[in-house]
């Protein structure tokens, strides 16, 4: 059998990977034979158009660069303006432009050319998300007749959203030139299937195939997941060496970790805690929220809007409550090491998952395996999160609705012994069935 063949927009070039994606697909390449395609992060005046391979590491990887302009107008523009806020309900704040457009097409027309190189007849490909949704169009354009399969990390829109992008439909002809479309949740198979018949003038098929004329592809849910068992290792061990100070005897302590992006809901998390902190003198001084937030996508207007957002109301918030002794909120703006990480989660008594809109979420799920199994945390988690779909027992939320989230926080802290295992019994079970590793052994098995 041929190679696997990986790519994504961005290839981790440093020994550690970190971020959801990345984490999986380091995770897959481990066990397959492959190699792992993606840009290298640099930005140079003329672009080479040959990949190049990148020394080191357990597996194989190729590497390509972008150009200023590329970077303006595939990445932080059609990538990041538009598809993004179109694939997470925010229409309101697309960004069109018709050079946009130009460039996500021409980057990726430019990666297939490159990829026709190194591509041998019998190597499957799997092409990661949004930034790539055309590689296969490109690819069979360059003759190439490989299996190739797709997973979309976001969720996928509603027809009528999808309405809200000039010549949106083209998305679904790129879709339809895949053996195979993974989603992350059921909800973004149905809206896929339904924009492809209603927008597409396709036919839905038995067994989760759609034809569109002349091709037929199959759509499906491979929720995302992790390797809990190893995560759970990994919390164990690392729970020991927190700093001093991070823990307080007489203090409950409250996580929230999650990409500065306006889709995770952290505003409406901080006026929940706000909200509970009104409603519950008694817990001042008790109970501490700490929120991890690493910038991402700087420069883009509406994360320079969600920045300020979050620093006004965590701000705001401490103001009112604080005393000498304690705040509530500790807001923080950097990455943390992945196994401190591993030990925070476990020292928390709850973590508030609570976007507005998500793929998956694997941070529940990380919360989740971290936890000590005789006396594990409780997680709330967003309805509109993928995860939501696979942990009917964590606490689920309306992160719209304040006032249920902050009777959730009092829920969630209250939450006797008995009923904090049997909650966390069902949701580890689940994860470690559903591992990373039935996560994409479960497409491939798929792509054929
Ligand atoms: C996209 C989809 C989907 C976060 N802060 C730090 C840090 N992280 C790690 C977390 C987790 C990952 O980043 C975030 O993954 P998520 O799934 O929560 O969210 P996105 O980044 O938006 O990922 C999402 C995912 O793709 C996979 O398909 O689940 O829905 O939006 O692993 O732990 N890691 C470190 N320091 C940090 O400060 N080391």
């Amino acid at each position: 059998m041929g190679r696997l063949i990986c790519i994504s927009n961005r290839i981790p070039m440093g020994p550690n990977p970190s971020g959801g994606l990345v984490v999986a697909l380091h995770d897959t390449l481990m066990s397959t034979k492959g190699i792992w395609i993606g840009t290298s992060g640099e930005i140079v005046e003329n672009p080479e158009n040959r990949l190049r391979p990148v020394e080191g590491g357990p597996f194989e990887r190729m590497c390509f660069d972008l150009s200023e302009n590329e970077q303006e107008n595939y990445y932080f523009g059609f990538s990041n303006q538009v598809l993004w806020p179109l694939f997470h309900g925010r229409t309101d704040i697309m960004e069109i432009h018709a050079e946009y457009l130009d460039s996500y097409k021409e980057v990726n027309r430019r990666l297939a050319r490159m990829l026709a190189e190194v591509v041998q007849p019998d190597d499957r490909i799997w092409v990661h998300d949004y930034q790539l949704l055309p590689l296969a169009q490109y690819l069979r354009d360059m003759g190439l007749s490989n299996r190739i399969g797709f997973f979309l990390h976001t969720p996928f829109p509603t027809p009528l959203a999808l309405q809200a992008l000039p010549n949106g439909t083209e998305i679904l002809e790129w879709m339809s030139h895949y053996h195979v479309v993974g989603m992350q949740a059921e909800r973004d198979v149905r809206n896929a299937m339904a924009a492809m018949v209603e927008l597409g003038n396709a036919q839905e098929l038995a067994g989760g195939f759609v034809y569109m004329e002349p091709r037929q592809t199959r759509i499906a849910a491979f929720p995302i997941a992790i390797d809990a068992d190893e995560f759970r290792t990994l919390a164990e061990e690392q729970v020991q060496k927190l700093p001093a100070g991070v823990l307080k005897p007489e203090r409950r302590l409250m996580i929230g970790v999650d990409r500065l992006d306006y889709t995770k809901g952290v505003p409406q998390r901080f006026k929940a805690f706000g909200e509970f902190l009104e409603r519950h003198e008694d817990w001042h001084r008790h109970v501490s929220m700490l929120q991890i937030s690493p910038p991402t996508r700087e420069g883009v207007e509406a994360y320079d809007n969600i920045r300020e957002e979050t620093e006004l109301l965590s701000g705001r918030i401490n103001g009112q409550f604080a005393d000498i002794s304690w705040a509530p909120i500790r807001f923080i703006n950097r990455p943390i090491p992945r196994e401190v990480l591993a030990g925070l989660y476990r020292a928390s008594d709850v973590a508030l998952v609570t976007p507005l809109m998500d793929g998956m979420n694997l941070v529940a799920k990380e919360f989740v395996a971290a936890q000590d199994r005789d006396d594990p945390g409780v997680l709330i988690l967003s309805q509109f999160a993928g995860a939501a779909e696979q942990m009917p027992d964590a606490l689920i939320v309306n992160p719209h609705d304040t006032e249920q989230m902050a009777t959730s926080i009092m829920t969630a802290l209250a939450m006797p012994l008995i009923d904090r295992r049997r909650r966390h019994d069902a949701l580890m079970d689940r994860l470690m069935k559903h591992d990373v590793a039935w996560w994409s052994k479960g497409f491939l098995t798929a792509l054929g």
